[in-house]
C-alpha cells in the first residue's frame, strides 16, 4: 500500500484537543495507516538567511511529523506577505486589498523551493502527496523540477474566484503551470470548479480529455470540487464534554428570558463582521420587540494580526459594538458581547447549542465549517435556526439554512427576525434536512472521495474507501 505524505503549511498533532479540522481529518488516516505530515513548525528564525529552514522529525504514533523552520524574511515575504497579503484577498474577490509585492512573490516561491528539496530527500518512489492549500500552490512544480513523479493532488480550501479576477493577479500564467503539475486539483464547490476550469481554457488552451480531465503543458490534470466536511462524531462529542456542559449551563441561566444568537469567526475582513453587526443593529432598530432580549455573542478569534487589513477591521468591529451598546444597552442588558479572543473549541460547543439563531454571514468562503458546527451540535427536539451567506462554500450543500446575502443588511435583518420567530415544526424539519446532509458528507466522506480520485480510481464515490490512507 501507498504512503500518504501530507503537506500543507501548518502541521498539527491530532491527538491534541485543539486540533482543527483539516488536522483530524487527515490525522485520523496517518495515526491508523501511517504516513508522513510535512510543513512549516510555527518557529520563525531571525538570524537564519532567506530559503534556509532546519528540518525537524517527530515521530507521533505511526506517523512521522516533518518541520522546517522559517527565516524572518521568508516568513514576511511568503507567509505575511504573498500568501496573506496577495493570495488570500485576491482569491476572497478583494483585489483592493490585495498587494503584490515582487519581493513577497520572490520569497513565496523561494519557500516553495526549500520545502520542495526538504520533502523530496524524505520521500518514496511509491507515495503518494495530498497538499494543502494557497501557500503551497507551486510546490508540485518545485518537486518535479526534482525528478518526483509520485502522483500529487491539491486542495484549495478557499474560494476560487472568476477568472477576470484570476487574469488580475500579476503572473497569474504562472498559476496555470503550476497548476498543471499536480495529478488532482480539488476545489470546494461547484462555482470554484467552474471557475477553475474556464480559468484553464481560456489561459492556458487547456483541453478537456472528457469527464473531469484536462490536459495542458504536455500534463494531465482531474480536476473536481469536494466539500469539505466535519467530523460530526468528535464534534458531539466535545458538545458531551464537561466545559461544554459548564458553558451551556452558564448561558442558559444568564439569557433564560433572552434570545441568543452566536457568531464564531476568524477576525477576517472575508467573514462579513462589520455588516452582520449592522444587519443585527437593524434588527434592534426596525424590529423594537427584540430589545431587551435579542443578545449577540461574536467570537472574533484573532489571526494575522501584523497584517494591516486587520487592523482596520478590528477597530471598526470595537467602534460598530460600542454604538451598538451605547445606543440600544439598558443597566441588565447588553445587545452585542463581542469577544476579540481564542475560545476553547469545547466552550464553543456548548456556545452554539444554546443560540437560537447561528449568524455565518461571509462576504465570501470557501466552505465554512462553523455552519456545520452549529447543525451538529443542535438539539433535534428544539433546534437553533442557521442564517447563511449565499456566498460561503457551505451555501451549495445547506439550503435549508435561510440564505441571506450579506451586503444587503436590511433584507438580512428581515431574515434575521424571521430566523427569531421561526415556529417550532419549521425549525425541526430545517434541521433534520441539514444534518442529515452535514452527518453523511462529513470529514472523513470528503478524505476518502479526494484520495479516491487521487489514487486514480474510476469512480471517486465518497462511499468507497481509498487504497491509500484507508482508515
Ligand atoms: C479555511 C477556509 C474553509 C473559530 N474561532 C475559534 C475557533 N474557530 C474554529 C471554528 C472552525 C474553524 O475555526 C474555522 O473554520 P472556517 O471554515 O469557518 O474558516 P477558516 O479558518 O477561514 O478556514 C474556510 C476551511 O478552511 C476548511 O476547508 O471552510 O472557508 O477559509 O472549526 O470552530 N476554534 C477555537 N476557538 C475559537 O475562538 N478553538
Amino acid at each position: 500500500m501507498s504512503r500518504l505524505v501530507v503537506v500543507s503549511n501548518r502541521v498539527g498533532d491530532p491527538r491534541k484537543p485543539s486540533a482543527g479540522g483539516l488536522a483530524v481529518a487527515v490525522g485520523e488516516t496517518l495515526a491508523s495507516a501511517g504516513g508522513l505530515w510535512f510543513g512549516w513548525s510555527g518557529q520563525v528564525v531571525d538570524e537564519r538567511a532567506p530559503g534556509e529552514g532546519e528540518l525537524h522529525q517527530q515521530r507521533v504514533g505511526r506517523f512521522t511529523l516533518a518541520t522546517v523552520d522559517l527565516s524572518r524574511q521568508d516568513h514576511d515575504s511568503y507567509y505575511l506577505g504573498y500568501s496573506n497579503q496577495a493570495l488570500w484577498p485576491a482569491f476572497h474577490y478583494r483585489l483592493d486589498l490585495a498587494d503584490f509585492e515582487r519581493a513577497h512573490f520572490e520569497g513565496y516561491k523561494r519557500v516553495n523551493r526549500m520545502f520542495a528539496a526538504k520533502l523530496a530527500s524524505l520521500l518514496r518512489p511509491d507515495d503518494v502527496i495530498w497538499v494543502h492549500d494557497y501557500h503551497l500552490i507551486p510546490l508540485a512544480a518545485e518537486l518535479r523540477m526534482l525528478g518526483c513523479t509520485q502522483r500529487i493532488g491539491f486542495f484549495l480550501h478557499i474560494p476560487l474566484p472568476p477568472p477576470p479576477i484570476l487574469a488580475a493577479i500579476p503572473g497569474h500564467e504562472g498559476l496555470m503551470r503550476w497548476f498543471f503539475a499536480y495529478d488532482v486539483v480539488g476545489v470546494q464547490t461547484q462555482m470554484d470548479l467552474e471557475h477553475f476550469v474556464r480559468f484553464i481554457k481560456d489561459e492556458a488552451r487547456a483541453r478537456p480529455l472528457g469527464g473531469d480531465r484536462y490536459q495542458a503543458y504536455e500534463r494531465t490534470l482531474c480536476a473536481r470540487s469536494f466539500p469539505i466536511g466535519i467530523d460530526v462524531e468528535e464534534f458531539q462529542h466535545l458538545a458531551r464534554s464537561r466545559e461544554a456542559l459548564e458553558t451551556y449551563a452558564t448561558l442558559k441561566e444568564e439569557y433564560a428570558k433572552r434570545r441568543l444568537l452566536v457568531g464564531v469567526d476568524r477576525l477576517d475582513y472575508s467573514k462579513g463582521l462589520p455588516q452582520r453587526f449592522r444587519a443585527f443593529r437593524e434588527l434592534l432598530a426596525n424590529y423594537p420587540e427584540n430589545r431587551m432580549s435579542a443578545t449577540l455573542i461574536q467570537i472574533a478569534s484573532p489571526t494575522r494580526e501584523n497584517v494591516h487589513a486587520y487592523e482596520d477591521i478590528r477597530h471598526e468591529l470595537e467602534g460598530l459594538s460600542g454604538e451598538i451598546n451605547g445606543n440600544y444597552g439598558e443597566l441588565d442588558w447588553m445587545p452585542v458581547r463581542y469577544i476579540h479572543r481564542t475560545w476553547a473549541r469545547r466552550r464553543l460547543a456548548g456556545l452554539y447549542r444554546n443560540a437560537r439563531v447561528a449568524l455565518v454571514t461571509p462576504l465570501r468562503d470557501g466552505m465554512n465549517l462553523v455552519a456545520k458546527e452549529f447543525i451538529a451540535v443542535q438539539d433535534a427536539e428544539d433546534p437553533g435556526v442557521l442564517v447563511l451567506s449565499r456566498f460561503a462554500g457551505a451555501a451549495e450543500q445547506l439550503r435549508e439554512a435561510l440564505l441571506v446575502n450579506p451586503y444587503d443588511v436590511e433584507t438580512t435583518a428581515q431574515v434575521i427576525q424571521r430566523a427569531l420567530r421561526m415556529p417550532l415544526a419549521e425549525r425541526r424539519e430545517r434541521h433534520a434536512a441539514l444534518y442529515e446532509r452535514v452527518r453523511r458528507e462529513d470529514v472523513h466522506a470528503w478524505r476518502r472521495a479526494f484520495l479516491a480520485a487521487l489514487n486514480g480510481e474510476q469512480n471517486a464515490d465518497a462511499d468507497q474507501e481509498a487504497a491509500v490512507g484507508h482508515a
